[in-house]
């Protein structure tokens, strides 16, 4: 997958050559170029920005500048993403959807913000990763390649995306490794016990008590099994146990 970045500081990117990222750019399963909006200044001071019309405090970014680093990535396919506190908000779902997309271009803005009328011109979508107003859209836009590129064939071990609990709208249960006593805690005994059915069983069950206490309102968009909704009736109805305790 083809990532095109457009930003004033591509150095940030630095971040995207550690762990299962790095590798994924290092085995060539995802691409991410980074574009310098600086290299298309028209001006020798390299001036990428001016006062607002209108007044008020800030910069903007010029559109013609904007538009000319567009033009030099620019592919038939490409969708361009601007990475905005105005988007629509990122989630799991949006992150598969454009994991299935051949090249996306991401616009960082900084400063105040960018001319609107190039906006318009070039923008297919914007997206926000949460309320939240940040400096440059760098942050989002490294948020994005992360998320997204984890669904590319490859990057993580197969299955990894479809088994975590999240993709299906829950969160994820607990996990445990040694040692099997901590500061005087054991480890649940299902998971001792060898027995894989009654371990997903018991798992499910802990993804939807998690759910539950943590995050009811994710409960309301999802479609539960009869098993499900069955299992949520028995938490409901069991004494309430104290963090860390793992008694079920
Ligand atoms: C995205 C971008 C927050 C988000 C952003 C988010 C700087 C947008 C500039 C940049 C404009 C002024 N902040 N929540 N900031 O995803 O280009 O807002």
């Amino acid at each position: 997958m083809q990532f095109d970045v457009l930003t004033l500081f591509p150095e940030m990117f630095e971040v995207l050559n550690e762990s299962i990222i790095g590798k994924a750019k290092e085995k060539g399963l995802i691409n991410v170029n980074l574009i310098n909006i600086r290299d298309f200044s028209k001006n020798k001071h390299k001036k990428v920005d001016d006062t607002p019309y209108g007044g008020g405090a800030g910069m903007v970014l010029m559109p013609d500048v904007v538009y000319d680093t567009y033009k030099s990535v620019k592919t038939d396919k490409a969708r361009v993403i601007y990475m905005s506190p105005q988007g629509k908000k990122l989630d799991q779902s949006k992150v598969e959807e454009l994991s299935k997309q051949e090249h996306l271009i991401l616009l960082c803005g900084h400063y105040e913000g960018i001319d609107q009328r190039v906006i318009d011109k070039i923008v297919d979508e914007e997206i926000s990763i949460g309320d939240y107003v940040l400096t440059g859209g760098e942050l989002p836009a490294m948020v994005l390649i992360d998320s997204v590129s984890r669904y590319i064939e490859g990057v993580l071990k197969e299955g990894s995306t479809k088994e975590e609990s999240f993709s299906q709208g829950l969160l994820e249960y607990p996990q445990y490794t040694r040692p099997e006593i901590f500061e005087g805690q054991q480890v649940p005994e299902i998971l001792l016990s060898g027995h894989h059915q009654n371990i997903d069983k018991w798992r499910r069950k802990q993804s939807l008590k998690m759910t539950l206490e943590k995050r009811s309102d994710l409960l309301d968009k999802i479609n539960l099994s009869d098993e499900d909704k069955k299992v949520l009736e028995e938490i409901k109805n069991e004494v309430p146990n104290k963090v860390g305790t793992a008694r079920n």
